[in-house]
This record gives structure tokens, C-alpha cells and sequence, in this order.
């Protein structure tokens, strides 16, 4: 087989780099290991930056999201029971729209089967190869039959645990890593939110997070030690447990209900350097992991796609690649300020109890700084957005 683009990954990184090559007429086959269903089914992120609305829409995709989108102007933040609301649109004339990753992958895998574009799942024992030479090639196996694709270029969309970015040579690449000592415990439910805007609450108990789907679709998170297991969380443990660390009011509006999915999710901050490796470039998950707490993994996969699409059309126009020499320097300026601002946030509003008492204070000294400052706010508001550059 032969292409311009191997892209490795379906996941919203993979396929918005798929959909944008389609648009620009640049011929890319994306392979990916699990089922069209399991990629479907993964319940990640909700959050939507104002600038991956406008990419949706620039793709063509945007109707559903508009139709069935939840545009949110603020957000709100419970800190030991105070709480202090964030109004983005007054502060900075920004908002951000609650829409499922299910939905954005779902809509990126209609328009693709409806375009013809090739895709193959559940392709086995993926390899990449010769990306050092200008012809690279990737390697895989799919109904007992070895299949070698030709490319100019891969594209390594293949999340955090992909093979891509565990090919480049150890010497090659510098990471970068923080591992948080505990995770997110999410619990999604048919019951209508507890409230028309997120919750970020911190609570000498630990984070939680009040989150939604629709209308009728409410996520919760609650933060747990590093070590904890979905088993030991009954769902009356976990509505509990929710209910203990929100202000009284809210814990009473709490509607509850089954859970119909319950997973935990570890938290790090990661960033690997470069992002291009002779033929092969880095995007998403797999260049780069933030906490789940800034709501921005998505917002950078997204953003790192839209640019190095940009770059392969200006490479397929003038045939220099020049251009392409700039990827990595270019996306990592923007990725370290989401990853910068995770970190932050996750400090806020976790509890860390090795930082003693001392990192408690301040902590409080933080949140009360943000709830009296109008620069303090927009700096959150600019950030949670989605930066401008
Ligand atoms: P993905 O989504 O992991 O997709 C990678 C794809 O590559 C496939 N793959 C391979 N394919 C072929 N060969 C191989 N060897 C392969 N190895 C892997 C995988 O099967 C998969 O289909 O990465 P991508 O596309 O870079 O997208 C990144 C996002 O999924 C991720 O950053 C977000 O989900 C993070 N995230 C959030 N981001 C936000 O912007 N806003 C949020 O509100 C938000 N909330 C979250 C989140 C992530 C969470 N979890 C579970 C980690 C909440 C949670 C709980
Ligand atoms: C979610 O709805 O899954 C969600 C929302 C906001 C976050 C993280 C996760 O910061």
C-alpha cells in the first residue's frame, strides 16, 4: 500500500489530522489497533476551548455541536465551602462548550466513512520504520496477512502508550515527567447536572469535580489515592464520598442514580522533545499527557494537528520543508503553557498531604488571591479557555 501520510492512531488527534489532509486533498491512511467500536466507546474528555469549536466548524463538522453542545460562560470553583464563581464572558469575552470526546470522535468517523478516506482498525503488531530515510515505512498485520505501508511521512497519533514515540532511539528524545501521587476516580450517570456550570472543588478530603454530558448526563470525579481500585468504590461509596466534599446546598440538589461507567484515571504531567524525528512527527496524547484538571488534552491534540497539517500542505505545495523544521518549536510553545497551567491547577485544588501544612496555606492563600483579583481571574479565564498563542 502505498500513501502520503501514515497516520498511526484513531483517536481525535489521528482522525482531525485525517479529516484535514482529506480537505486539503492529501491522500492519508490511518491505522489503528483497537475496533471502530472500542475507539468509539472511550469516555475521556468535556470540555471544549473555544478554538477547537472554530476547528470543528473550519472541518465542516459543527452542526451537532451546535445543536447538541453545551456553550458554558464560566465556571465554578468551591474552595473549603467558599465558593467563587468565574464569569470567562465578563472577564474576557471567551466561553467553552461542553460536547464528549464520544461525540467529536463520532462525528470525525462518520465524515470519514462517508468520504472514503481508508482506515483500518484493528490492525495488529504495528510497526514504523526507516523514518530516518525518505522513505518510511509502517508495518502491520490484519486478518492473518502482513500488510507494509509506503509513505512520505508518519504522523505518531497513537496516545500516550503508542509505538511511535517509543521507536525514536533513547538518545534522540528528553522527556519530561511529573507523576501525581493520586488519580481521578469518574463515575457517569443518567441524571440530569447538579448545577448549569462545572465544579471544581477543593476539600480537606480531597479534589472533586462536578461535571456533564447533557442535559440528562452528569460525569463526577472524585480525586483517590494513586494506588485505589475501581472494586472498592460501590456506587453509594462514591455518591458519599461526592456529597462530603461539596458545600451542603449542592450535595442536597445531588441527583443520583446507577453509574453506567466507573474507571480511574492516573494523573501526570508529560512532555517529550522534540516532536520531529526525520520523517516521523509527534502529536497528542502521544507527544504529551496534562492532568485532566485544566481540561485541555483534547484542546492540545487538536491544536497540535490543525498546525502540523498546515505544515504538510505547504510542504506538498512548495516541496521545501523548511516548514517542517519548525513543528516541534512551534506546537511545544503552546503545549508548555497548557502544561504549565494543569500543573497549576492541579496544585490549587488537590490535596497533596506531603506539603504539610505550610503548602495548605497556601494554597487557601491562592484561592483567595483569585476570588479578590480581577487579573488573577482573567489569567484562569484565558488560560481555561484556551490561549490565543
Ligand atoms: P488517544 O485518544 O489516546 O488516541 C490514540 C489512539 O491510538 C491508538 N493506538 C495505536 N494504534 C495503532 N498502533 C498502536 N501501536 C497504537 N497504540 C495506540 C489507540 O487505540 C487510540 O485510539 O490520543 P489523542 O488522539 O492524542 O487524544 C488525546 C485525548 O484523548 C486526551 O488528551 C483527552 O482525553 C484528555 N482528557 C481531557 N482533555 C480535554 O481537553 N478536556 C477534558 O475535559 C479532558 N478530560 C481527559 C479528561 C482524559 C481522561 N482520561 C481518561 C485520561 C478526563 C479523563 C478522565
Ligand atoms: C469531564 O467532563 O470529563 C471533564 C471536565 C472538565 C475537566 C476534566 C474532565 O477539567
Amino acid at each position: 500500500m502505498r500513501t502520503q501520510i501514515a497516520i498511526i492512531g484513531a483517536g481525535p488527534a489521528g482522525l482531525m489530522l485525517g479529516r484535514l489532509l482529506e480537505l486539503a486533498g492529501i491522500d492519508a491512511v490511518i491505522i489503528e489497533q483497537r475496533s471502530a467500536e472500542y475507539v468509539q466507546g472511550r469516555i475521556r474528555a468535556g470540555v471544549l476551548e473555544q478554538g477547537s469549536v472554530e476547528l470543528m466548524e473550519r472541518v465542516g463538522l459543527a452542526d451537532r455541536l451546535h445543536r447538541e453542545g453545551l456553550p458554558h460562560n464560566g465556571i465554578e470553583l468551591l474552595f473549603d465551602g467558599q465558593k467563587q464563581r468565574l464569569d470567562f464572558h465578563a472577564l474576557i469575552g471567551r466561553n467553552v462548550t461542553v460536547y464528549g470526546q464520544t461525540e467529536i470522535t463520532r462525528d470525525l468517523m462518520t465524515a470519514r466513512q462517508h468520504s472514503g478516506s481508508r482506515t483500518v482498525y484493528e490492525a495488529q503488531s504495528v510497526s514504523i520504520e526507516d523514518f530516518d530515510t525518505d522513505r518510511p515505512r509502517v508495518r502491520y498485520r490484519k486478518d492473518n496477512e502482513d500488510v507494509e505501508v509506503e509513505c512520505d511521512f508518519i504522523a505518531g497519533c497513537d496516545g500516550y502508550h503508542g509505538v511511535c514515540r517509543a521507536s525514536v532511539p533513547a538518545g534522540s528524545i528528553t522527556t519530561f515527567e511529573r507523576v501525581y501521587p493520586f488519580g481521578w476516580l469518574g463515575v457517569l450517570v443518567d441524571q440530569p447536572p447538579v448545577a448549569d456550570e462545572l465544579i471544581y472543588a477543593h476539600h480537606e478530603r480531597g479534589f472533586a469535580l462536578c461535571s456533564m454530558r447533557s442535559p440528562t448526563r452528569s460525569r463526577y470525579y472524585v480525586q483517590v489515592a494513586a494506588d485505589e481500585e475501581v472494586r472498592n468504590w460501590s456506587d453509594d461509596r462514591f455518591w458519599n464520598e461526592l456529597r462530603s466534599r461539596l458545600d451542603p446546598e449542592t450535595a442536597a440538589r445531588l441527583q443520583t442514580s446507577a453509574s453506567i461507567e466507573k474507571s480511574i484515571a492516573p494523573l501526570r504531567s508529560f512532555v517529550a522533545e522534540p516532536l520531529r524525528f526525520g520523517r516521523l512527527f509527534l502529536a497528542g496524547d502521544a507527544a504529551h499527557i496534562v492532568p485532566p484538571t485544566g481540561a485541555k488534552g483534547l484542546n492540545l491534540a487538536l491544536s497540535d494537528v490543525e498546525a502540523l497539517a498546515a505544515m504538510f500542505v505547504e510542504f506538498y505545495e512548495t516541496r521545501s520543508s523548511t516548514v517542517l523544521d519548525t513543528y516541534s518549536g512551534h506546537v511545544l510553545k503552546r503545549i508548555w503553557k497548557a502544561v504549565r497551567f494543569s500543573w497549576w491547577m492541579t496544585s490549587l485544588l488537590h490535596v497533596f498531604p506531603e506539603n504539610g501544612d505550610f503548602g495548605r496555606r497556601i494554597q487557601r492563600a491562592e484561592f483567595d488571591y483569585l476570588a479578590a483579583s480581577v487579573a488573577a481571574q482573567s489569567s484562569l479565564a484565558e488560560n481555561y479557555t484556551g490561549l490565543l498563542d
